[in-house]
Formats: C-alpha cells, structure tokens, sequence
C-alpha cells in the first residue's frame, strides 16, 4: 500500500467522471476535481506506480497527500488536469474535432485502393469537410503489418498532388508520414500538420518540425510497423506510453519545437494487443496531464473485430463510434476518423447528452 500511494512516483487516471451540473456541485463540494475545464469532473483516480494500482475517491487522495505532506504538489497536478486545452493548429478544441482520413495507398487495410487516383481522392475530401472533418490527414504508405514497402519518392508522388489541389481549395491537411523529407515536401505544398506515427525519430524530422514551425501529433509506436504486431510486450503499457511521449516532448524542447505546436497520441493498434489498446482508451485521462491537445485513432481498427467477431474494415464503424465516447469524456480533442457523417452525429449527440 505504501510505495503505490506515493503520489510522487504515480500517475493519475481519473475515474468516476461527472458531467455539467453535476460535475461543478460535485466540485464545490470538494468531491470531486475538473477534468479539461468545467464539464467534466472526476471522484476517484487510479494511482498507477510501475507495480501496483489502486483505485481511491478524490477525498481519500486528499487525505494521502496531506499524511505525506505532498498537498501541495497533489494541487499543482491536479490544476494541469483542469487546465482546459483551447486550440491546436488554430482550430478551437472547445468542441471535439473531427480529422478526416484519406488513404492515397492502393493497399491501405481500411479504404484500400478506394480513393487512388487524385480526382476520387480530393472528391472524398470535400464530402468529409462538409460533413463537418476540420482537417484531412493524407498518408501515402500503407503501415499495416506486412504492408509492401514504399519510397520515399513514390510516397511523395502519391500525396503531394493531393496536399497541394486540397490547399488550393483552402482546405487544411495534415500529412502521415514517418519521413522527413516527405514532410517537408508536403509542408512545401501546403500541409498545415505533421501527423507521424514515430513521434519525430526520423533522421531530420525534429529539425523540418522546428524550421517550419508547424502543429506536429507525436503517435506511440512499440516497434515498427512491419514487427509491430508480432508480440507487443509491456510491463505497464500505460506507464511505458506516458514515459515514451515525455522523452519525445523532450527531444521536441531540445529541437526548438513550441510545445504549443505538440499533440500527443497513444497509437492504438501500433504494437498494442486487445488487451493493451483497451487498458490506454479506459485510461486516457491520465495523459491530460500533459496539458496537450490528445488525438485518438481508433477507426475501423483491427481491435474492433477481436471484440466482435470478424468484421470486415468497413463493417467496424459502431464499434469505431462506441471508442470514441469515453475517450470524449476522459478529454480526447481530436479523432482521426473514416466516417466523418457518423462521427459528426454521434459527437454531437454525445455533446448534447453529456453537457445540455
Ligand atoms: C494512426 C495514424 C493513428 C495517428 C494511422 C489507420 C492506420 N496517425 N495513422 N494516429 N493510424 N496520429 O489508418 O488505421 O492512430 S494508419
């Protein structure tokens, strides 16, 4: 019991969440602590330390900090919690916002081939900006385990012409691409955002991020994408996530990146197994801590289909959509998604029944 209630050495997830009304008299009471502004609050947490985990309600960790004379430093992380995140990239994150997803990849496992040549592609992207996508993320290599291997030359042929018709149109891009001469290519053309999926550990990356000075989502990966999914491991995947994005917000420091510029994202699938993407999706609040805009990808993810059954890509938006409504509560801004219309009417539902 001692070691996990040392509040120094553990992270803390918020349970027992409360919404509007509830959330501020619960709050007032002192029973419970804000959660990313004034609509959500949380009763309990789970204090989670390398070896053990305990669920305890906010007067009991009140109560352990002050035994250990640690009130203070309780109250400071707990203002980060509250501190609400307002904007990313110059979008307003007040409400949830929605990244549409267009696949440039004849071998992409969820759209595979739907979209491949430039005037389908930007046709897509128009339909998910008016049904409400505020961006649109455009990968060119498919990083599906065992996907085929492409340049960095094809790589940029696919998505630049893309990136640079969609700009032209005024509409916003991120480009996903784990190389740096890929982003700056796309930066060249008009991309607003980097979205890689190893976090800036390409030779050169941090440096294009920081000479630009663009938004960057910094995605966890165990692995790489080709042994990714042969045995992900970890003692604490939590832990291991937290500690992983820490060091590459770091480096983002170090290479003069603005940490105004910095989204963080746990990379659901990318050498995870059931077990492992459930375990950071029910505890996504601990990351608020970061005080960072938080994206989640959870789309027609092969994870849907170990819960349900074999379901084909196409056939996991539900479940894709039953992702998404306790990361919106534990504070997730951004979703990365194929199914702009459906998201779009469950966020606004979730928004309507959570704070009207
Ligand atoms: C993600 C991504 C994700 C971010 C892909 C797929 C596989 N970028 N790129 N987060 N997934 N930031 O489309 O499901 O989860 S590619």
């Amino acid at each position: 019991m001692q070691n996990i209630i040392d509040i120094s050495n553990a992270l803390i997830s918020p349970k027992a969440l409360s919404f509007g009304r509830e959330a501020n008299e619960l709050v007032k009471l002192g029973k419970a602590c804000y959660l990313r502004g004034q609509n959500v609050a949380f009763s309990a947490v789970d204090l989670m330390s390398s070896n053990a985990r305990k669920t305890i309600d906010i007067a009991l960790l009140k109560e352990l900090a002050k035994e250990h004379a640690k009130t203070d430093e309780l109250e400071t992380r707990l203002s980060v919690f509250a501190k609400p995140v307002v904007d990313f990239a110059g979008f307003d994150l007040s409400t949830p916002l929605i990244m549409g997803i267009v696949n440039f990849t004849p071998d992409s496992f969820s759209d595979g081939g739907d979209y491949n040549n430039l005037s389908d592609a930007v046709s897509r992207a128009i339909s998910m900006v008016e049904a409400g996508a505020k961006i649109i993320d455009i990968g060119g290599e498919s990083t599906r385990p065992g996907a085929a291997k492409v340049s960095v030359e094809e790589e940029i042929k696919r998505t630049i012409p893309l990136i640079a018709e969609l700009a032209n149109r005024g509409i916003k891009t991120s480009i996903d691409t784990r190389y740096a001469l890929v982003m700056e290519e796309a930066l060249k053309h008009g991309a607003n955002v980097i979205n890689d999926i190893n976090a800036l550990r390409d030779e050169g990356a941090l440096e294009v991020a920081s000479k630009y000075d663009v938004p960057v989502i910094l995605m966890h990966m165990q692995g790489t994408p080709d042994n990714m999914q042969k045995n992900p491991h970890y003692d604490n995947v939590c832990a291991e996530v937290y500690a992983f994005l820490a060091d590459r917000v770091k480096a983002c420091k170090q290479a003069g990146i603005k940490r105004n510029n910095l989204c963080i994202d746990l990379g659901i699938g990318f050498g995870k197994n059931l077990e492992h993407n459930i375990e950071l999706i029910s505890n996504h609040g601990l990351f608020a801590e970061f005080g960072l805009p938080m994206l989640l990808g959870v789309s027609r993810k092969s994870y849907i289909s170990h819960i349900c059954g074999d379901v084909a890509p196409k056939e996991r938006v539900a479940g894709s959509l039953a992702s998404l409504i306790p990361a919106w509560d534990l504070g997730v801004d951004i979703v990365r998604v194929h199914d702009v219309k459906e998201t779009m009417q469950a966020m606004q539902v979730w928004h309507k029944l959570r704070f009207a």
